[in-house]
């Protein structure tokens, strides 16, 4: 069992090597990439759309298919083209300026720019955030820094919550690592995160939820604390240790 799951992982780390290095991804490599889409999870978010690493009724506990799809190929799709019509008018280099630098001056451009790379940007790491295969909790130095902070793991899913439900109107709840490589909770309005130089909660996204009622509307209508207790089924806590461990 550990066997397969290790060559599957391999063969998933090769593939979207390969993918990359020939860029097929656009092209005879949709489906296979959709399928085995190769993350690496501590490395940096790219400029375009990256292809979901499950199909949209893969997170039913959670979320219906519908959300997802309308989600991921329209609101999403949306941001990185609007992102990439605002670099260009802009002039950001995309080759040379990565996307996290980019948010930490985001105060130097515009409102579109601010709105649509935070946007993209979120949404890449919130898809990357999310499993079928979701576990109750982290293990590791993760979840000891978690009891640590918060006093208990539960007492830090009800902080999260709560920052997730009491997001007046839309935006994302967070989990970082600030400056003096704290563990932080808090909240940010619309698109923006906290790489952002404008943000007040300031630090490296380790897991971020996405509150906006798009986000959950056609299943829980206005229930967003509904939506929130059951996402917490779908969180794929080993991506977010390995962010833990790259930040
Ligand atoms: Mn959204």
């Amino acid at each position: 069992m550990e066997d397969n799951h290790q060559s599957r992982r391999k063969f998933i780390a090769n593939a979207g090597k390969a993918t990359l290095a020939v860029g097929l991804s656009q092209t005879i490599l949709p489906a296979m990439a959709s399928r085995f889409a190769a993350v690496n999870h501590t490395t940096a978010i790219p400029y375009s759309q990256q292809p979901l690493p499950y199909g949209y009724k893969d997170l039913e506990v959670a979320i219906d298919a519908m959300t997802m799809e309308i989600h991921y190929t329209k609101h999403a799709a949306t941001y990185a083209k609007n992102m990439a019509e605002a670099c260009a008018a802009e002039k950001v280099d995309t080759g040379a300026v990565k996307l996290e630098e980019l948010l930490g001056k985001i105060s130097k451009y515009s409102g579109k720019l601010r709105n649509n790379a935070g946007g993209h940007y979120n949404h890449e790491l919130f898809w990357q955030s999310m499993t079928p295969k979701g576990t109750e909790k982290p293990s590791g130095k993760l979840l000891e820094d978690i009891e640590k902070t918060f006093g208990s793991f539960d007492a830090f899913k009800t902080k999260f919550t709560d920052a997730g439900k009491s997001r007046f109107g839309s935006g994302w709840a967070w989990l970082i690592v600030d400056k003096d490589h704290k563990l932080v909770v808090g909240s940010t309005p619309n698109q923006d995160n906290p790489l952002m130089d404008i943000s007040e909660l300031k630090g490296t996204p380790l897991l971020g939820l996405d509150v906006w009622e798009h986000a959950y509307y056609l299943r829980y209508h206005n229930l967003r604390p509904d939506y929130i207790t059951n996402w917490w089924k779908v969180v794929n806590w080993e991506v977010v240790q390995k962010r833990y461990e790259g930040a």
